[in-house]
């Protein structure tokens, strides 16, 4: 895969989209895993939504830190994971970023900043607000990210984070991934102001943008930006993604809340489609078909790694409860 180099953009661009890809073609094969009951269990899924975990996980620094939600295959590739080891964390392997344990919904990995998925609606906002308040008086120059969906945005959580992050001017970005459906429920039927940006900026003088969530380059020029004035010192700011999940919320969602006609009109703003059409018209194509061919080898190589790791056993799952006592 070529680096990313300010000196070759287009280069750097066709980065953004192989991780998209490799991000779309893990969600589908984990559908599939699970279709097959190779895989337990249920996970949400990110098809549709590639643009704003790539463009802005995949554009923070290795120091910078996000915490997930309950969506977060995504944000961890694009922040550098490994696919073999998540999805043999989701598999429940030993080979698995925290050894089985942590499945999707509680998978972290400190190394890269990836400080954890959260299943629980809006709860990883003021564990990124904690992040960042440490970040503060380590006197570095972190950013945290916060990523949520909408549904979040209805939670006391949110609330009191955004509250304090704007009085504490903390290094934080909010970033609220607006898919439009919290479940089933209509984002515009739950939010009373409307938009969560509204909300955000009556917190304190908190910069505020919304994007086009299903272009790449534009969910990471903003995010950018936000990051400088974030990284300055400037307090905290809050990002929209207005986008859309192509899949159903989770496993069992038989989508009955929506029209076809909805999805076949977001189809058609589809992330990866758009970005590597762009590409082609820029005279990339070569590139983009030979990237396809080695995100499918390394997603046929994930699966081979995954698999071929054990499951824990029982002396694995009572290990690591507590931490070890310290020696005066
Ligand atoms: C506190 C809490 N309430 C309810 C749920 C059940 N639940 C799981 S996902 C979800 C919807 C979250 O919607 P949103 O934040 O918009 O994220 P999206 O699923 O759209 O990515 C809900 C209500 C939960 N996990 N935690």
């Amino acid at each position: 895969m070529p680096s990313e180099s300010p000196e070759n953009p287009s280069l750097a661009a066709v980065s953004r989209w192989r991780r998209m890809l490799l991000i779309r073609r893990f969600e589908e094969t984990v559908a599939r895993l699970l279709a097959e009951r190779r895989l337990g269990g249920t996970t949400h899924l990110c098809i549709g939504q590639e643009a704003v975990a790539v463009g802005v996980c995949g554009s923070m620094e290795r120091r910078d830190q996000v915490v997930s939600n309950h969506r977060g295959h995504g944000h961890l590739l694009a922040k550098g994971g490994d696919p073999a080891r998540l999805l043999a964390e989701l598999a429940g392997r030993v080979a698995g970023y925290c050894r089985g344990k942590g499945g999707s919904q509680h998978v972290a990995v400190p190394d890269i900043g990836f400080m954890g998925s959260n299943g629980i609606t809006g709860g990883g906002i003021p564990i990124a607000l904690g992040l960042a308040l440490a970040a503060k008086r380590a006197k570095d120059d972190r950013v945290v990210v916060s990523m949520f969906g909408d549904g979040a945005c209805a939670t006391g959580n949110f609330h009191e984070c955004l509250n304090m992050a704007a009085l504490w001017r903390v290094p934080l970005i909010f970033c609220c991934e607006n898919n439009l459906y919290a479940m089933s429920h209509p984002a515009e039927a739950g939010l009373s102001a409307g938009s969560p940006t509204r909300w955000a900026a009556s917190y304190g003088d908190m910069p505020v943008e919304t994007v086009d969530g299903n272009d790449v380059e534009a969910v990471r020029g903003a995010y950018l930006r936000l990051a400088e004035k974030v990284r300055q010192g400037g307090g905290p700011a809050f990002l929209e993604a207005l986008t859309y999940r192509l899949c159903g919320h989770s496993r069992s969602d038989a989508r009955l809340y929506r029209t076809r006609e909805e999805e076949n009109t977001w189809k058609e703003r589809d992330p990866i489609r758009r970005s590597g059409e762009a590409l082609r018209d820029q005279g990339l194509g070569e590139q983009l078909e030979a990237m396809k061919e080695s995100v499918e080898e390394e997603i046929a190589a994930a699966v081979a790694h995954a698999m071929a790791s054990p499951p824990g056993d029982e002396a694995l799952a009572r290990g690591g409860l507590f931490a070890p006592e310290e020696t005066p």
